[in-house]
C-alpha cells in the first residue's frame, strides 16, 4: 500500500530538497567504489557480553585518534582498483617507514589530524557535516597483560557502518552494522608491550542492500561512535550469561537462564553464582560450553518503575569473575493487556533518537543518556522506545538504574531489500547482536525487528523469521515492530491489521493524523482497532514545531499548531479501544534529518522534538506532561473530557 503519507512526504521533500541532493551527488558518486568493501570478510569472535560490568579487565582505547580522510579508497585499493596485499607498504594500515628522504611516501598519520573516539565524524569538523565515505583511524599504544595465559579482546561498542580491523599490519576483521558491538580476539603473537598500531577502516556509505538501506529520516553519523576497549580475560572465561525471573513472586522466586563460556572445559568445573544482599549463593558443575541456570531465590523485591530495584550478581568460574548490577522482573502480553510483575501496565512513552541536538551528535556516554532519559522523566514517562537502531549499551544501563521501560530496535526501516537473503542475514545478525549485548537489562521490555515496513507477502515472510528469531533467542520479553496503519478512507474506524499482526506480541502503530493528512481537527471523528486480540500500542505520533515561532494554530510549524495536535490527539485517545495499552509520541526532541529541508522551519531538522534543539520546552509538552501526570496518578489512561 502506498500511503498518503509518502506520497506527501515525496511532494514535500521534491520541493525543499533539491539543493542538498546536489551538494552530496558529488561525494556520492565516488563512493561507489566502496561496494567492493565486502570481498574480505572474516567476522568478529563470538560477543562478550556484560561489557559495562567488566570494567576492571579493561583498558580503554578512547581518547584521540588519528586520521586519514579516503573518498577514493587509495589506502585499500591499487590503481587497479586491486584490494592492496597485506604487506604493501601503500596500504594504510602499514605506517610508512621511509627509508631515506628519496622514498616516496604519499600518506602518513599526524597527530595534526585526529578525532575523538567514541564520537561520530560529522560534529567534529565542519567539512564532515556530511560526509559519507571511507575515513581512517590510526592510534598507538602500550599493552601489559596482567594475567598468565589470558586471552585479549578487542571491543568495539559500534562503528558506523563497516569496519576493517588491523592490528600491526594484520587484518583482524571486519564487520557491518552501525549500531552493534563486535569483537576479535588478537592472538599474543601480535600484541606487543609498547606500540601497537591500531588502525580502523570506517565507511558510513549508504547501500540498498544495508541494513538501514539508503533511504532514512536521521542523519548518517560516521565514525567510531562507540568506546574501544582492550579486554582481558582468563583463559577459561564467562563469555555470556542470562538471567531471569520466570514468575513474578517476591517468595521462593524461581530464576533460570545460562551461562555460555567460552569452550568446554577440560574437566568439570564449578561456577558458582552469589548474591550477597540476598544471602544466596549456589555452585553448579559445568562440563560444556554452555550450562542451563535455575534456582530458587528465597526472598525477592522486583524491579519495576519506580523501584528499580537491582541486585550485584557476582558470577564465577575457574579464576574469571563478573559482578553486574541485575534486576529482575516479569514482562509478557496477556490477553489484551501487557502485564509487568503481574500486573497490567500502561506505557507512558516517548520515542528517543541517540543524539545530543544541541551538539548534533550522536549520544553514546553515560551523561549523554541521563540527559535524554533525565527529559523523558521529566515529561513523565516510564517507559522509552529508542528508535531506530540499538542504542549504546549505557543507554540502557542507565535505563535499568532509573527504573524507564525500553523498546530497543534494529534499523529495519522502511524499504529495504525484502526480497534479498543477504540482506535478511544482516538484519538478523544485527537483532542477535542486540539481544545478546542487552539481554541481561531489566528495563527491555520490547525487541522490535523494524519500522513502518511495506505490507506485501515477501516483507511478511521476512518480518516473520525475525520474530521467530528473537523469541527463540528470547522467550522472556515480547517482540513487536512499529506498523503502518490502513487508512479506511471514508469509514471512521482506521485498521491495524497487518498480517505482520499475527505474529507479534504486542500490537504496535505509527499514526499522524492531522500532521501527514490534513488538520488535527481529523481525529475528532477517527477510532482506531485492530482484529487481532492482542495489546494495542501507538509507536509514533506527532508534530512538528519549530520552537520560538507562534502564530495561530492552523500555522504549520507553529508551537501552537503543535498543541492543537496533541490537544485532539488526547481527546481521539479517550476513544481508544480496551486494548491499548500506551504509546511513545514522536519525538522526544528535534534531531538532525537530511530530509527535512524546509528553508525556514526546519533548515535539515525533524521539527517534531518536544524539546527544541537547543533543550528548551515546547508548549506541547506541557500538554503531554499533564495528560501522563494524570495517568501516573489514576494508573491508567483516563477517559478524558475534551482538552480545554
Ligand atoms: C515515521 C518514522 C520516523 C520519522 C517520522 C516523521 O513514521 O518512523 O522515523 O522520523 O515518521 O517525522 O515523519
Amino acid at each position: 500500500m502506498i500511503s498518503w503519507r509518502t506520497a506527501i512526504q515525496g511532494a514535500f521533500q521534491g520541493a525543499f530538497s533539491l539543493g542538498f541532493f546536489l551538494c552530496i551527488c558529488a561525494v556520492a558518486s565516488g563512493q561507489q567504489a566502496a561496494q567492493g568493501l565486502t570481498q574480505q570478510v572474516k567476522e568478529g569472535a563470538p560477543l562478550l557480553t556484560d561489557i559495562g560490568a567488566r570494567q576492571s579487565s579493561s583498558t580503554s582505547l578512547n581518547g584521540k585518534w588519528d586520521f586519514i580522510v579516503d573518498p577514493y579508497e587509495t589506502g585499500f585499493f591499487d590503481y587497479r582498483y586491486k584490494e592492496l596485499a597485506q604487506n604493501n607498504p601503500s596500504a594504510y594500515w602499514n605506517s610508512p617507514h621511509p627509508k631515506s628522504k628519496s622514498d616516496l611516501v604519499e600518506f602518513g598519520w599526524n597527530h595534526k589530524y585526529s578525532l575523538d573516539v567514541p564520537g561520530d565524524w560529522n560534529h567534529q569538523k565542519d567539512q564532515f557535516l556530511y560526509y559519507e565515505g571511507t575515513l581512517w583511524y590510526e592510534r598507538s599504544f602500550d599493552f601489559q597483560k596482567k594475567l598468565n595465559g589470558s586471552k585479549v579482546y578487542l571491543y568495539f561498542g559500534a562503528v558506523n557502518y563497516r569496519a576493517d580491523v588491523y592490528l600491526n599490519g594484520h587484518k583482524l576483521g571486519q564487520h557491518e552494522g552501525g549500531f552493534t558491538p563486535f569483537n576479535f580476539e588478537v592472538p599474543d603473537s601480535l600484541l606487543k608491550a609498547k606500540d601497537n598500531n591500531l588502525v580502523v577502516r570506517v565507511n558510513n556509505t549508504r547501500h540498498k542492500d544495508d541494513v538501514p538501506t539508503l533511504n532514512t529520516d536521521w542523519w548518517n553519523y560516521g565514525g567510531i561512535t562507540r568506546s574501544v576497549q582492550l579486554i582481558e580475560v582468563p583463559e577459561l572465561f564467562i563469555r555470556d550469561f542470562f538471567l531471569h525471573l520466570t514468575a513474578p513472586a517476591t517468595k521462593n522466586a524461581r530464576i533460570k537462564g545460562y551461562v555460555k563460556l567460552n569452550r568446554a572445559p577440560d574437566k568439570p568445573q564449578k561456577f558458582t553464582v552469589n548474591i550477597a544482599a540476598l544471602h544466596f549463593s549456589k555452585t553448579f558443575i559445568v562440563n560444556s560450553a554452555q550450562t542451563a541456570l535455575d534456582f530458587t531465590l528465597p526472598s525477592l523485591e522486583l524491579w519495576q518503575p519506580g523501584h528499580p530495584k537491582r541486585y550485584q550478581v557476582e558470577l564465577m568460574v575457574g579464576t574469571d569473575r563478573i559482578t553486574d548490577k541485575i534486576g529482575f522482573r516479569t514482562v509478557k502480553a496477556s490477553g489484551n493487556k501487557v502485564l509487568l510483575n503481574g500486573q497490567p501496565l500502561f506505557m507512558r512513552g516517548i520515542a528517543i533518537h541517540e543524539e545530543i541536538p544541541g551538539e548534533m551528535r550522536r549520544a553514546w556516554s553515560a551523561a549523554d543518556a541521563l540527559q535524554l532519559l533525565g527529559q523523558a522523566r521529566e515529561l513523565g514517562c516510564n517507559m522509552v522506545r529508542l528508535a531506530h537502531y540499538p542504542h549504546d549499551e549505557t543507554m540502557t544501563r542507565a535505563a535499568d538504574s532509573l527504573g524507564i521501560l525500553v523498546w530497543s530496535e534494529i534499523p529495519v526501516y522502511w524499504t529495504i531489500d525484502f526480497s534479498s537473503q543477504a540482506v535478511y542475514k544482516k538484519a538478523a545478525r544485527q537483532l542477535k547482536e542486540m539481544i545478546t549485548r542487552d539481554h541481561n537489562r531489566a528495563s527491555i521490555i520490547v525487541w522490535s525487528v523494524g519500522n513502518e515496513t511495506p505490507v506485501s507477502k515477501t516483507r511478511t515472510d521476512f518480518m516473520h523469521r525475525l520474530i521467530s528469531m528473537a523469541h527463540s533467542l528470547d522467550s522472556t520479553r515480547m517482540v513487536s515492530a512499529a506498523l503502518e496503519v490502513n487508512y479506511n478512507a471514508g469509514k471512521n474506524v482506521n485498521m491495524i491489521d497487518d498480517p505482520l499482526g499475527q505474529f507479534v506480541d504486542l500490537v504496535a502503530f505509527n499514526e499522524y493524523l492531522g500532521w501527514y493528512g490534513g488538520t488535527p481537527d481529523k481525529c475528532r471523528t477517527t477510532n482506531w482497532a485492530t482484529p487481532y486480540n492482542k495489546p494495542l500500542f501507538i509507536s509514533e505520533t506527532g508534530a512538528g514545531a519549530t520552537y520560538g515561532f507562534h502564530a495561530d494554530s492552523l500555522t504549520r510549524f507553529s508551537e501552537e499548531y503543535q498543541v492543537w495536535y496533541y490537544k485532539e490527539l488526547l481527546d481521539m485517545l479517550g476513544r481508544m479501544p480496551d486494548n491499548w495499552v500506551g504509546m511513545s509520541p514522536w519525538v522526544l526532541a528535534d534531531f538532525r534529518s537530511p530530509k527535512r529541508n524546509n528553508p525556514v522551519y526546519q533548515e535539515g531538522w525533524n521539527r517534531k522534538g518536544l524539546y527544541s534543539d537547543q533543550g528548551k520546552k515546547k508548549a506541547a509538552f506541557f500538554i503531554l506532561q499533564k495528560y501522563y501526570r494524570q495517568i501516573e496518578k489514576s494508573g491508567w489512561a483516563p477517559k478524558i473530557k475534551k482538552q480545554p
